[in-house]
């Protein structure tokens, strides 16, 4: 069977005659899963990998699969190994890794490395020159891991029209390289993806709260644009990993635990908010790099693209949804219910955390950053409604491909400026490369590392980055449909 007829077909069969009850050979593909509760040492726990041998560390197979988000409702994706997400791949930092990747697909795939170090050939960007993963066919994987922390892989080929390529799919999952010295304080340790779910073309736009008009808007144009908007990426369903809020097993804790959080943002289109009623997060890492301040906060905001890392103290007893603040979000399914032992009620409670700010910027240090070598300006511009009634990205300009606008030399360093002059938020990417931020909306900070930050709308983000990982290296706003209409460019070293 083709691929987008089996995307369509079990659509149609599982949704659209009612997901009633299912049929046993599709109940037995289902990845009825929930993350169980690791071991207080997981990395101890863990089988270690193989080396480079004749047999790879870790086997990955792109299929279309079926996912059980609740009981009534499932859906046909594409995924890695039968599962959302795909298997967390975990190793220590300077191993070598070998990851075998078969396509059982008709479309040639790209598994990206998010937040890697890795080479322009092995990152899994066909503008970088990676080659596919042919449809039908296989290929390896190779490279060092580095560096310590969060990371990601996932799909990156282009979606353009079609909202069952890419990271529209299920093809995500953790990519955890541990450090030497991971202190370990903490009880348990949840990985939990956010994402939505059969994505559709619409005139609404659901991706983030009102913005507050408080904020500074820098980049916001003396004249507006009066041009009607296109079409945006909307979904009806959300999950945490890959059950609906309710459907999968609660996470079950113990008064006093801390419990480890690394969330990821796998989702094609949307910010997403995350709160627990009573309790607060520590963010010990932003996109897996630790931060100088750790700070408590009631409300982590996550891009597409980016990891949180933050350990929660189980102070408060009862049963508790950890959801998304948007009622729309979290009714349709983003949340997991917190159960405290001995606690059990029928109806958890969801209440609005006290603050929802979230601010890059607490996280970091006062220091100075040293004068760059060079600034590279780029600036965002929307064009509303193009062809395919779909809105086009503009980097200084022009859409994608440019030629030989951005040019590193090696070992230097560059202060790189994002001006957004659109009304949305962008998260966007650099691929192979930490950058430091140095500024939101002309608020400084110094000391976090990133590989995805968000450009807020009509706002300004500035970060540094030293020119050390030789080789091509794409940009883009981590939106799938900002990336495959222009909002993507290449670095190239002289
Ligand atoms: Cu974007």
């Amino acid at each position: 069977m083709n691929r987008r007829d089996f995307v369509r077909l079990g659509w149609a069969t599982v949704i659209g005659a009612g997901a009633g009850k299912l049929r046993p050979a599709f109940a037995e593909s289902l990845a009825l899963r929930h993350v169980p509760a690791p071991p207080r040492h997981p990395q101890i726990a863990m089988s270690e990998p193989k080396g480079t041998g004749r047999v790879a560390d870790f086997a990955l197979r792109i299929a279309p699969t079926l996912v059980e988000l609740a009981p009534q409702v499932v859906i046909s994706t594409i995924a890695y190994n039968n599962k959302v997400p795909g298997p967390l791949l975990r190793v220590r930092e300077g191993q070598p890794v070998t990851v075998d990747v078969v396509n059982d697909t008709d479309v040639p795939e790209y598994v990206h490395w998010h937040g890697l170090f890795v080479p322009s050939e092995v990152d899994g960007a066909e503008e970088e020159g990676t080659p596919p993963v042919s449809p039908h066919g296989k290929r390896r994987y190779q490279f060092v891991a580095k560096p310590a922390g969060s990371r990601w892989y996932h799909s990156h080929a282009m979606a353009m029209m079609d909202l069952h390529l890419g990271s529209y799919t299920g093809q995500f999952g953790f990519f955890m390289i541990d450090s030497a010295n991971d202190p370990g304080l903490y009880d348990q340790e949840v990985f939990l993806a956010l994402r939505e779910w059969q994505y559709f073309l619409s005139t609404m736009d659901q991706d983030e709260m009102a913005a507050d008009p408080n904020d500074p808007r820098p980049e916001k144009p003396a004249t507006p644009d009066l041009r009607p908007n296109g079409l945006e990426v909307s979904a009806p369903l959300y999950s945490i990993n890959d059950k609906m809020l309710g459907a999968g097993e609660p996470l079950r804790v113990q008064s006093g635990q801390r419990i480890l959080m690394h969330l990821l943002n796998a989702s094609a289109s949307q910010i997403h908010r995350i709160g627990l009623f009573g309790h607060h997060f520590q963010v010990i890492a932003l996109d897996g790099n630790p931060v100088p301040t750790p700070q408590l906060v009631d409300v982590i905001k996550i891009a597409p693209g980016e990891r949180v890392d933050a350990i929660v103290e189980m102070n408060l007893p009862g049963v508790w949804i950890l959801g998304e603040l948007r009622d729309v979000a979290r009714q349709s399914g983003m949340g997991i219910v917190v159960e405290y032992a001995n606690q059990a009620q029928p109806h958890p409670q969801w209440l609005p955390p006290a603050n929802a700010r979230w601010d890059y910027t607490i996280f970091g240090k006062p220091t100075p950053h040293p004068a760059p070598d060079e600034t590279i300006d780029m600036v965002f511009e929307k064009v509303p409604g193009g062809p395919h009634g779909i809105n086009h990205w503009l980097v200084n300009g022009k859409e994608y491909p440019h030629e030989r606008e951005f040019v590193f030399q090696q070992g230097r360093r560059y202060r790189v400026v994002f001006h957004n002059r659109s009304d949305d938020s962008h998260p966007v990417h650099i691929h192979r490369h930490l950058f430091e931020i140095v500024e939101i909306n002309g608020k400084p900070t110094a000391g976090i590392m990133k590989d995805t930050v968000v450009v807020p709308a009509f706002g300004r983000a500035t970060v540094d980055l030293v020119a050390d990982q030789p080789g091509l290296t794409l940009f883009h706003c981590h939106i799938q449909q900002h990336m495959d209409f222009g909002f993507k460019a290449l670095f190239r070293y002289a």
